[in-house]
């Protein structure tokens, strides 16, 4: 999991250099501060489960075994993007992968989620789904109707929050009087936890029990990973209403320096075991901005492949 949030971390930092020298179409929305959560929580799934992304989505696609290179070179809209291009940051899928197409609409994919979980229960699978969203999605309709009714039919979904305490600029403060979001899934009588989502042991025990409980039938779960996120909303927004004491506290509870003390302190690697660890998902990442830049624009006239279904 370590080597997870390192290579979202050094993925991100790359997307972002890439984005400053004008390579990167439309805008990009980064998870930095909170890879423990995707980290943590997509460890638990197996290939074959699903997940439904948000807008932003870099963290937890790589956590599910997508490619860098393949995201790296969707995110620059090039030919060899795991959507040839055609998604971008905000549109990815990747089937292969259990990566249902990333809905950028807050809150449209929390009954998507439960709509592929019904499916994988009625075609008798034991598989999962997992549905990330943020807190602001916690105050849009779809959110409560899709509880309800994942609660009510025992669909096996866990229903990951990412509660990073703003939507773009509005602070959680000012759009709920409820101090925990679990408090909003439990009232429709869905098992409900709220984590440290910068804590990626505790976001995984929480996670994994979810997963096994929809695993067996027991129906759909509930996380609240209370997390940060260290960047301002999207790549234009400089986060000006956050203030830098609050950004700095946040900064102190970086999930990556905690997970690598725990590594170090409990000797299941060493200082140099760490810095290779490192290193090596620099690399991955470098070769996957290498491979991204040399891969083709799309062709024009494969515009409409891919879009209709046939037959
Ligand atoms: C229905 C809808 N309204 C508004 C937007 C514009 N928008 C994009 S992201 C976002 C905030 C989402 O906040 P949150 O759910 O907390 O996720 P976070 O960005 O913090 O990860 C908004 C309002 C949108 N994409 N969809
Ligand atoms: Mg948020």
């Amino acid at each position: 999991m370590y080597r997870l949030m390192v290579r979202i971390r050094s993925f991100e930092h790359k997307v972002t250099q890439l984005f400053l020298k004008g390579l990167v179409p439309g805008t990009i929305h980064l998870s930095q501060g909170q890879e423990a959560v995707a980290a943590g929580a997509v460890s638990c799934l197996r290939k074959s489960d699903r997940v439904l992304l948000t807008h932003r989505p870099h963290g937890q696609a790589l956590a599910k075994g997508l490619e860098p290179k393949r995201l790296l070179a969707e995110i620059l809209g090039r030919a060899e993007g795991c959507c040839r291009g055609k998604g971008g940051s905000m549109h990815l899928a990747d089937l292969e992968h259990g990566i249902m197409p990333t809905m950028p609409i807050v809150g449209a994919g929390i009954p998507i989620a439960a709509g592929v979980a019904f499916a994988f229960r009625e075609s008798g699978s034991d598989a999962v789904v997992m549905g990330f969203f943020g807190d602001g999605a916690t105050n849009i309709g779809a959110f409560h109707e899709a509880m309800n009714l994942a609660a009510l039919w025992k669909l096996p979904v866990v229903y990951v929050c990412e509660n990073n305490l703003y939507a773009v600029s509005t602070s959680i403060r000012d759009s709920t009087l409820v101090p925990e979001l679990a408090e909003r899934a439990r009232v429709y009588g869905m098992p409900a936890a709220s984590v440290d989502g910068n804590d990626v042991e505790m976001v995984y025990a929480a996670a994994d029990e979810a997963v096994g409980r929809a695993r067996r039938g027991e129906g759909p779960s509930f996380l609240e990973c209370k997390t940060y996120r260290f960047s301002g909303h999207s790549r234009t927004d400089p986060g000006t209403y956050r203030c830098a004491e609050e950004i700095e506290e946040w900064k102190g509870r970086d999930p990556l320096p905690r997970c690598r003390a725990a590594i170090l302190s409990r000797g299941y690697l060493d200082e140099q075991g760490c810095r290779s660890l490192e290193a090596e998902e620099e690399r991955i990442v470098e070769a996957a901005a290498a491979f991204a830049m040399a891969s083709p624009q799309p062709e024009g006239s494969r515009a409409l492949d891919d879009v209709f279904a046939e037959g």
